[in-house]
């Protein structure tokens, strides 16, 4: 069983594209962690209060889709292992390699107010995943690139030090991978994109989302096909039916072929409504006792405090800090 590190940002509600794409794939194996990535989040401006309540709902979804038992959530700020590895990092990482992120390159580049830390976070990122010694890093396709240039560095601090880091592998699934926003599926969805119908929450009611679909941005045309190039709108819907239900994406395509968008978009809808509520009523019972979110927190504190620390210990020991 390999283990794995992955981690979210507390930027907002939790969306559609974050469960298809990555908590969906993340497994409670022994060993694992999970994270809610708090001071990434603070890379970009932020509002305390909107920070601390996103957080701990975040935490309670992670929790609720059963990630505390078996394998570990915690909160990257709990942990200060992550802050200060990264630190050793970032002395470790290039100006080239880091100004190739293409992530940096559509928030940050060019914007003379853009934080210094949204330059360096893939290398927090980096020490998040090499603190714990994983072979698998789940991820969406836009993390992908983050999850190399890791290897990259994990590969040049063995290569100069002595084998310290297990080097790992960004784990992509083949669909779903990159879930793409309602009103304008050329772009992602995203927690943090302004528009509330260009993303289905996990927190939305069965009629929000069913809302949300049926007025969702699809191509000319009437006939239901698999095409991302010519038809990404629906493209986009038969990739969330197909990974949430599933049913093979042809099939979907053949079953819904010749009945029109309505009806398509119906079906499409009604696999979403299935899938979320109940994760959503597990979220709404875990979330009323705030004091048991924050009591597993602490588990997890200590168990990632467990593995960080000797890890720590020995890049600082490697690298020569006395
Ligand atoms: P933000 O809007 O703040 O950038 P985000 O919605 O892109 O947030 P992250 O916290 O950056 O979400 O990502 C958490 C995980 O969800 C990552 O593994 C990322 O690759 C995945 N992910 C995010 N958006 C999508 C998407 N549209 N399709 C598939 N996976 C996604
Ligand atoms: N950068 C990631 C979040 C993230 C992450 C990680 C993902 C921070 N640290 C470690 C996997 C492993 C993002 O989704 N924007």
């Amino acid at each position: 069983m390999a283990k794995a590190f992955s981690g979210i940002q507390p930027t907002g509600q939790i969306q559609l594209g974050n469960y298809i794409g990555a908590l969906r794939n993340w497994q409670p194996d022994p060993g694992s962690f999970y994270c809610v990535v708090d001071l990434h989040s603070i890379s970009a401006p932020w509002d305390p209060k909107e920070l601390r309540q996103n957080t701990r709902s975040t935490a309670a979804l992670l929790l609720a889709l059963g990630l505390g038992e078996g394998s570990h959530v915690f909160l990257q700020s709990h942990v200060h292992e992550h802050a200060e590895l990264a630190w050793i990092l970032n002395c470790l990482g290039r100006m080239g390699e880091l100004n190739r992120m293409t992530q940096f390159k559509s928030k940050g580049r060019g914007k003379e107010d853009a934080s210094v830390g949204l330059f360096t976070y893939p290398l927090l990122m980096a020490s998040d995943i090499l603190l714990y010694r994983v072979q698998e890093v789940p991820v969406g396709e836009d993390q992908k690139q983050h999850v190399e240039l890791t290897r990259d560095i994990a590969l040049r601090f063995n290569s100069r030090f002595g084998p310290v880091f297990t080097v790992p592998e960004p784990r992509i699934a083949d669909l779903g991978a990159r879930v793409m926003s309602l009103r304008n599926p050329l772009e992602k969805m995203s927690k943090s994109d302004p528009d509330p119908n260009s993303k289905i929450l996990l927190t939305d009611s069965d009629e929000v989302i069913s809302k949300k679909i049926m007025t969702a941005v699809t191509d000319s045309g009437r006939e239901v096909a698999y095409e991302p190039k010519e038809k990404p709108g629906v493209s986009n819907l038969l990739e969330i039916a197909s990974t949430l239900s599933g049913e093979p994406i042809e099939a979907l395509a053949a079953r819904f072929r010749d009945q029109g968008y309505g009806a398509f978009k119906r079906g499409v809808a009604d696999i979403v409504v299935e899938v979320l509520r109940p994760l959503r009523q597990r979220v709404e019972a875990l979330t009323a006792d705030v004091s048991e979110i924050d009591r597993r927190l602490e588990e997890g504190r200590a168990a990632a405090e467990r593995e960080a620390r000797p890890m720590l210990a020995e890049v600082k020991e490697a690298i020569g800090l006395l």
